[in-house]
């Protein structure tokens, strides 16, 4: 068994549950910019949730809702004029701290630092996505926290092929081995697991039905010693949140 060097975290959903209140509400603002009447619903969202990343999940929808759509120039520059704007509320919509990090993030972090274990971010969403959010939610020295932050376009392939999570190893320099990835949906237990990584799931609202087969342990939460989690699979002792002590008990 490999000893503990690092942990990766996934952002959207994981580190704080941005999807329904950030990213949606940010992108419907984006549309209503651009003259379309389009709007994505809590449900409608959850089912697009399924195609990570913004620009992918944008053109999806045109292909399978909207397929009769013109665009002024190619497709793909419409999309990206779309999905800037989307970034700009985004950012916009993190800087009023109405998306709060999960329960007993911030603790584990602080607990992974004390102890020397390595942090490492590999996500979907852009760099600039999750700079502004570890700002307003941990403050600015918290950027320097990570020693890499895998986002976005950097990868050709995103969740669930394991390329992010490939490349933040690399980039670490570490093996698979020897880390432990936290994410908190189908689509990027895929893509960690694909990588080689043991793996917990924090579920969410939009992710409780999905499949983790493939998890080290699933839990509704982190928790905290005043919030404690519930064991969805896996186990533990008498934990009642998750600790470095006890994710170093379940790394293989
Ligand atoms: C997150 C995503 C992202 C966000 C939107 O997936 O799929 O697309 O919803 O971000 P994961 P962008 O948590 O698995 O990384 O619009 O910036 O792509
Ligand atoms: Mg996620």
């Amino acid at each position: 068994m490999a000893k503990l060097q690092a942990l990766i975290f996934d952002v959207d959903g994981t580190l704080a549950d941005t999807e329904r209140d950030g990213h949606r509400v940010a992108f419907n603002l984006a549309f209503k910019d651009a003259g379309l009447s389009w709007q994505w619903d809590v449900q409608t969202y959850g089912d697009l949730l399924t195609v990570a990343g913004g620009k992918e999940r944008i053109r999806y929808y045109i292909d399978h809702h909207q397929p009769d759509l013109n665009v002024p120039a190619t497709l793909e520059a419409f999309i990206a004029g779309l999905h800037r704007h989307k970034t700009i509320h985004y950012q916009q919509l993190l800087k009023t701290g109405a998306i709060r990090l999960r329960p007993g993030i911030a603790r584990l972090l602080r607990e992974a630092r004390r102890q020397g274990v390595v942090l490492a971010i590999a996500t979907t969403t852009s760099h600039e996505n999750v700079t502004s959010l570890l700002e307003s939610a941990l403050g600015e020295a918290s950027l320097d926290w990570f020693a890499v932050i895998g986002a976005g376009d950097v990868v050709a392939n995103k969740k669930p092929a394991p390329d992010i999570y490939d490349y933040v190893l690399r980039a670490l320099g570490l093996q698979a081995s020897q880390c432990l990835a936290i994410e908190d949906s189908y689509n990027g237990i895929t893509a960690s697991t694909a990588a080689g990584l043991d793996t917990i799931v924090t579920i969410n609202e939009y992710t409780r039905n999905e499949d983790f087969a493939g998890a080290t342990l699933v839990v509704d939460q982190m928790g905290d010693p005043k919030q404690p989690f519930t064991v969805l699979q896996g186990q533990v002792d008498t934990d009642r949140f998750l600790t470095l002590e006890l994710i170093r008990r379940l790394h293989h």
